[in-house]
């Protein structure tokens, strides 16, 4: 044997909702090939081709080892020939011509720029490399015209391509608490997304709300806007109603991925960590530079949720988008039932099926609990 008593075989099931993805991943330098892949196979709008990328990256996300041999990986599920090549190259020589090559191609650093500002999508961004803007500056200048979000997204690009810390998210979800409190006592605030799965950094600060009371909740996004507005806390905000009809949405629906709860799209206005006074600052990074605004600009998307929908709502939100979409096709694929973010219905009882947490979920479809921690795929 090559590798003799260091040789392991690995073994996962086949959907990202059955296995348990920790943040601990011991195939970083694979997995960042793959997802840069995927990154350029949708920007390229090869939706298909993106998701075999992240389902193959998240085998490898759930391995206990590092791999150093490709015919470890034997028997795994969502290796394609593709992927497989990309590691192959990379175990052997270091590095992927193909990974290396897109990562330094004009079209992909373009699409990177341009999606990375708020509000841009990758169409819209295709178009103006067509129309030869391909950088910010070329963006600031030549001006195409911008709707509302975009102009915020331009403005405050530095500020929403920084990481938000744990820090940040904590400091803002006291100011969101403060909100909902004041405007509807008893509510309930939940901080989702990827810090309720532990990450220590995210690109914005996601929560759910509620109500204990059904109803109580109706109407709570436009109050806490004008709460959060008098504070001058707001930079920008984007508000929809709830359009939720069960029947109409629910198994009619199924593939919709877009939710329909109350929410607003908002970006923050959070004074810098000296000004909040919250403990010690560390190093320069923090030290308040000549000419440094005592803020930074934070995105933060606030969800409302009816108390009868708040277990789905609570799952949905939390993901990841790989782990997510998992349950989502396990549900179809393998229970006949469909998953949304507002319920569950089965396909076959041709009826809702009813849960007041996330563990009732699972145990609907069938799958062993995986708390959010372990949901990193
Ligand atoms: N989500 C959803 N429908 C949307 C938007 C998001 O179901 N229209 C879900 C999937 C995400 C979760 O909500 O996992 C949070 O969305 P984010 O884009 O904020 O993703 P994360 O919080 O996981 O990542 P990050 O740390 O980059 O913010
Ligand atoms: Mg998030």
């Amino acid at each position: 044997q090559r590798r003799g008593a260091e040789f392991v075989m690995f073994s996962v099931p086949s959907y990202a909702c059955q296995r348990r993805t920790s943040l601990d991943n011991r195939n970083a330098v694979l997995t960042d090939a793959l997802s840069l892949l995927a990154d350029n196979a949708e920007l390229s709008g090869d939706e298909g081709r993106g998701v075999a990328f992240r389902r193959a990256a998240a085998v490898l996300k759930a391995l206990p080892k590092p791999v150093t041999d490709t015919t470890q990986l034997r028997g795994l599920p969502c290796l394609g020939e593709h992927s497989l090549r990309v590691i192959k190259d990379i175990l052997e020589d270091g590095a992927s011509d193909e990974v290396e090559s897109t990562r330094r191609s004009e079209r992909y650093k373009a699409l990177k720029v341009l999606t990375g500002v708020f509000g841009v999508g990758v169409k819209t961004a295709d178009r103006w490399i067509r129309e030869g803007i391909r950088d910010l500056q070329r963006l600031r200048d030549s001006g195409p015209a911008l709707n509302r979000a975009q102009q915020a997204g331009l403005q405050h690009y530095d500020d929403l391509n920084q990481p938000v810390t744990r820090a940040e998210a904590d400091a803002i979800a006291e100011i969101v608490e403060r909100a909902v409190a004041s405007v509807l006592p008893g509510a309930q605030t939940t901080l989702t997304g990827g810090f309720r799965r532990g990450k220590l950094t995210g690109h914005d600060v996601d929560f759910l709300i509620t109500h204990p009371e059904e109803g109580r909740e109706e109407g709570l996004v436009p109050k806490v806007v004008s709460w959060l507005e008098s504070e001058g806390v707001l930079l920008y905000q984007k508000t929809a109603r709830n359009s939720y009809l069960e029947g109409r949405d629910g198994p009619g629906r199924p593939s919709s991925s877009m939710d329909r709860f109350e929410t607003c799209f908002s970006i923050f206005k959070l004074p810098r960590e000296e000004k909040r006074g919250a403990g010690q600052t560390h190093g320069a990074a923090c030290g308040p530079e000549a000419g440094h605004k005592p803020w930074r600009a934070v995105r933060v998307d606030l969800v409302v949720s009816p108390v009868s929908q708040f277990a789905f709502a609570l799952l949905g939100w939390t993901g990841s988008k790989l782990f997510e979409r998992e349950l989502r096709r396990w549900a179809r694929h393998e229970k006949a039932m469909s998953l949304s973010s507002h319920a569950l219905y089965d396909n076959k009882q041709r009826r809702y099926l009813r849960a007041a947490s996330e563990e009732e979920i699972f145990a609907h479809l069938g799958l062993e609990f995986i708390p959010p921690s372990e949901r990193n795929a």
